[in-house]
């Protein structure tokens, strides 16, 4: 399938060939690029950034490099290659041929998972939009841009499924995900996660390793949709996902080496002395975006999750290498609940496997954290530190499902709200600890090549481009 780019929005879906659908998304386009002047990166928008624009949905094509302005990135609609007799692989529905239009009956489920979907794209645009006044350097500056424009065509993707199959339902929701406002409490974001602020840097490469992460989890689980438009929607929305991990767990992983050297530097192993992030705090950070992100999931136990595997809506990751059994109606997924009444106390459930589904798919997402804290600990022991960075307990800091109600500590110990209290700033960032934070990035490393202290330089470039390339031109 080839990309038609000069088109005003570039696509592989014969867009100029529905000349509605065409018209109605290009009434869209200047709303959208309204919300990205106002809402999107604040200052830098007429500056010349070295970035990579999605230009087609085949593997060797896709990616081209260039300057350009971010309010001429060339936001399209791509969807990877449709797989012939493609059959639904999961649910009930197993085996039946996937769906290329919205099953009536699944009109209003699948809307709302793709609202839901498309509503955290936005909304992470507008978390990240300060951050550009106190980069560490231009190398991870233009990898915030970068992260950025990609979150936007990831709302034009979902767009274009809400406005190809929704008809008026589709755009008045499309005209939505422009509204909401993360952090607004008058119209907030859905999801949880996507209404904190991430006002500093750790907190971005924490967000990019743990929140994009439940991306690439989600996506995986729609990818598996009998509705297959938004499989394929997904599918390739996957492939820019991973630039996105990479962000932040090789941007935490310097955090860790540039703080392991001052660690040791110090005479009292302190690298707040030094001018670096000390290893306790980042463990705290840690723990705040690791428990945001669980809490994505949605409960452990859910029947909507079941209901969407019953339908054929939303898969499991991977559902076709890792599993057998996909229909999921016998087994049983064991859990231990908090007792009705008594949060701390746990009993052991024995959950159905379809009601499971979303812990099932957190399962992966754990296991997929845990390599990257492995390597990050790799570094800690190459330095020869004894300091190793864990995952806290699932139960510990959530605010969905079984464990929202009760107070849990970092290994999972239930605790009164008085224990939790007395301990919380041990575990979580303090106001004093984002102060410090913040401090080491009250000023923008804008020199080019150069890096703020408390973190290590990458150890190459962007598309084989060295270190200290121009990645954002001064301005003109
Ligand atoms: N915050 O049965 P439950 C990404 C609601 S990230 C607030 O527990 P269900 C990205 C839930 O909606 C991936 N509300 O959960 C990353 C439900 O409300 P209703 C985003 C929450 O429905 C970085 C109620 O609680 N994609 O792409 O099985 C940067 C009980 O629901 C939360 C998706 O999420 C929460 N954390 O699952 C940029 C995929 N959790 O219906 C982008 C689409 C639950 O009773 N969404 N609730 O009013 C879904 O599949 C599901 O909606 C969820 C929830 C997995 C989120
Ligand atoms: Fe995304
Ligand atoms: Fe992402």
């Amino acid at each position: 399938m080839t990309a038609i780019s000069n088109e005003k929005i570039p696509n592989n879906v014969n867009l100029s060939e529905d000349k509605k659908l065409q018209r109605a998304l290009e009434q869209w386009q200047p709303n959208f690029l309204e919300w990205w002047q106002s809402m999107g990166p604040e200052g830098f928008q007429q500056r010349d950034i070295y970035l990579r624009t999605a230009i087609s949905s085949n593997v060797e094509g896709w990616a081209h490099y260039d300057y350009v302005k971010m309010p001429d990135y060339r936001w399209g609609i791509f969807l990877s290659d449709q797989v012939p007799d493609r059959k639904i692989g999961f649910g009930d529905v197993m085996g039946e041929p996937v769906w290329q239009d919205v099953p009536g009956e699944h009109r209003n489920t699948l809307r709302r998972l793709i609202v839901t979907q498309g509503d955290t794209e936005p909304a992470s645009v507008e978390q990240q939009r300060l951050l550009g006044h106190s980069c560490p350097s231009m190398y991870d500056l233009r990898n915030l841009f970068q992260v950025n424009v990609e979150e936007g065509r990831h709302l034009w993707a979902m767009v274009y499924l809400l406005h190809r199959f929704f008809g008026r339902d589709g755009r008045e929701e499309a005209e939505g995900l422009l509204e909401r406002r993360s952090g607004n409490p008058d119209k907030p974001r859905i999801l949880g996660a996507f209404n904190e602020p991430i006002d500093d840097w750790l907190s971005f490469f924490m967000f990019t390793m743990f929140t994009d992460r439940d991306g690439k989890y989600q996506l995986l689980a729609l990818a598996e949709s009998g509705f297959d438009p938004l499989a394929r929607s997904t599918r390739f929305m996957l492939t820019e996902e991973a630039h996105h991990m990479f962000v932040g767990e090789t941007g935490v992983g310097r955090v860790v080496a540039r703080s392991a050297e001052l660690t040791k530097q110090d005479p009292n192993g302190d690298a707040r002395k030094l001018g670096g992030v000390d290893l306790p705090t980042l463990q705290k950070y840690l723990n705040l975006w690791y428990s945001l992100s669980l809490d994505l999931f949605g409960s452990e136990i859910s029947t909507n999750a079941a209901s969407f595997f019953a339908a054929g809506l939303k898969g499991r990751a991977n559902e076709d290498k890792h599993y057998t059994d996909h229909k999921a109606i016998e087994g049983v997924y064991p859990m231990e609940v908090p007792k009705t009444g008594n949060a701390m106390q746990l009993e052991k459930h024995e959950v159905a496997m379809r009601n499971a589904m979303n812990e099932v798919l957190r399962d992966g997402y754990v296991d997929d954290c845990q390599r990257g804290v492995d390597r990050w600990n790799k570094t800690l022991e190459a330095a020869g530190l004894s300091f190793r960075f864990v995952l806290p307990s699932r139960r510990f800091h959530r605010a969905q499902g079984i464990f929202a109600t009760g107070f849990f500590s970092p290994d999972g110990a239930p605790l009164s709200k008085e224990q939790w209290e007395a301990k919380q700033s041990d575990w979580l960032p303090s106001a004093a600890d984002k102060t410090y934070v913040k401090s080491l990035q009250a000023k923008a490393v804008v020199e080019q090549g150069k890096m703020a202290n408390w973190l290590a330089p990458p150890p190459k470039g962007v598309n084989a481009k060295p270190v200290d390339f121009e990645y954002v031109r001064a301005e003109a």
